[in-house]
């Protein structure tokens, strides 16, 4: 998801970076460039409109501050207004006090009710809880098969009765309390458009159960229309949220983008294939942080002076200044990196990173790995890994349980990055953050004394 808007904001973002302050045809430029890439992204106007609006506001309106560069300062505000229109912070559920939780679930046809309320069964029950999944679409026939197929797969049992909606989900909740399932997931029937007969029908399960929360789903890939459908349910229904689906065949974002502004409702889940596993908890900071794909190098840099030991970050950027940066400063910057948190899109935060290493995913099973390569080198090897022949990288695989197609794509990557660092754009980008001004101005003061 997003893809076409990453793209999009990281060219507006490369355009100002170098950019030593922002006059008034900047911010007209920028706005009228964010602009385009909402409405590209299918975005509804309003949205597009309240959110160009309060970046420009922003833009003008503040004293630049001191310790950030202009697009760093543009960057910041972007990043806070898509959360803002994200849905501003996640959606936590809290359970009911007297059990079960009930939830239901509704939304058109084909979008997603049956395969999320397994899902979600799948995923309550990581969280602990003991699901019983409720079968109320008797609209179409396989409908209620459908559902005990994937409950089967989860291990979730599934109440349903050939009776009506109503009947079944009040009796659905009864069930529960009495084989002691503390949480219940109702599955409605599909909706081909706001059909006034089906609407009463959802309107009347969800009067007889007084559910917790109701979620209404929507396909991802229907963009302006799943806000407009989410509009005329929560005039129905108040829902809780949203639980957004096939995420994954949408490239634009569109609805995930104007669904809380129009509707009010926060995305609560997204879904992201198929399988019952493909399920996620949505945060805003998050999802915010990948649109921007390079543009999370503000929380990078707050996070590194927050968390990082300055000093190994300084000796480290000496080290690659001065093309001496070895496997063990390797490995040292690793150890910081992993004091910051998930290192999952670490990478993407570093500002002007090709597209292609931007997506590739570095997961924490690849840092247990790499770190075992290089611990399993002599130290003559991790300072000079030019040594490196193929007996010695077979000895090193072996050593670390890994293959030496892992060596070599470790030594492959180090080769990079070194390059990398031997690019003077990024080194400037580096020395201008507010850390490593720091760290400048203390070594030369001590400099002066000596
Ligand atoms: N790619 C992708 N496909 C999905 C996702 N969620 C559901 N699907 C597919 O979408 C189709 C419809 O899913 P259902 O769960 O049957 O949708 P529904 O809303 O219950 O449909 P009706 O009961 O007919 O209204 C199925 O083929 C699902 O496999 C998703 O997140 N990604
Ligand atoms: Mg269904």
């Amino acid at each position: 998801m997003f893809e076409n808007l990453t793209d999009r904001f990281d060219s507006i973002l490369k355009r100002i970076k170098s950019r030593g302050r922002l006059t008034e045809e900047d911010i007209d430029e920028i706005s009228r460039d964010i602009r385009v890439a909402l409405l590209e992204a299918d975005v509804a106007l309003p949205v597009v409109q309240d959110f160009v609006n309060r970046v420009k506001e922003r833009c003008r309106g503040e004293e630049l501050s001191k310790s950030l560069t202009p697009a760093q300062q543009v960057i910041k505000y972007v990043n806070e207004e898509l959360i803002n229109i994200l849905g501003g912070s996640q959606l936590k559920i809290t359970y009911a006090p007297k059990p079960p939780t009930i939830i239901l679930l509704a939304g058109l046809q084909g979008s997603g009710k049956t395969t999320t309320v397994a899902k979600l069964g799948r995923w309550f029950k990581q969280q602990g809880r003991h699901p019983l999944l409720v079968g109320a679409d008797l609209a179409r026939p396989a409908a209620v098969e459908q559902l005990k197929v994937l409950g089967a797969e989860i291990g979730v049992a599934v109440f349903s009765e050939p009776t009506d909606p109503v009947s079944v989900a009040r009796k659905g909740v009864a069930e529960a309390i009495r084989v002691g399932r503390d949480l219940v997931i109702i599955d409605t029937a599909g909706r081909l458009s706001i059909d006034e007969v089906l609407m009463e029908e959802v309107r009347q399960v969800s009067k007889a159960v007084n559910p917790h929360y109701t979620f209404l789903v929507i396909d991802a890939m229907t963009g302006q229309d799943a806000v407009n459908t989410a509009k005329a349910f929560h005039e129905t229904l108040e829902l809780d949220g949203i639980i957004l689906t096939k995420v994954d065949g949408d490239a634009r974002g569109g609805a995930a983008l104007s669904v809380k502004q129009i509707v009010g409702k926060p995305i609560a889940f997204v879904a992201t294939g198929e399988r019952v596993n493909e399920l996620e908890t949505f945060y805003p900071d998050r999802m915010a942080s990948r649109i921007l794909g390079m543009g999370d190098v503000l929380s990078l840099i707050e996070k590194a002076e927050t968390e990082v030991d300055q000093n190994v970050s300084a000796k480290a950027l000496e080290r690659m200044r001065s093309g001496h940066f070895s496997l063990d400063d390797f490995y040292d910057q690793l150890q910081q990196m992993k004091k910051m948190g998930p290192l999952q899109g670490l990478v993407s935060m570093l500002p002007g990173m090709p597209k292609e290493v931007r997506n590739a995913n570095i997961d924490d099973a690849d840092i247990v790995r790499i770190e075992a390569i290089i611990t399993s080198m002599t130290a003559e090897e991790r300072d000079n890994p030019q040594i490196l022949n193929g007996s010695r990288r077979s000895r090193i695989a072996n050593g670390s349980g890994t293959s030496v197609t892992d060596v070599n794509n470790l030594l492959k990557q180090f080769n990079e990055m070194q390059k990398l660092f031997k690019s003077p754009g990024l080194m400037n980008q580096l020395m201008k953050s507010p850390a490593m001004r720091k760290k400048k101005n203390s070594s030369k003061g001590r400099r002066t004394k000596r």
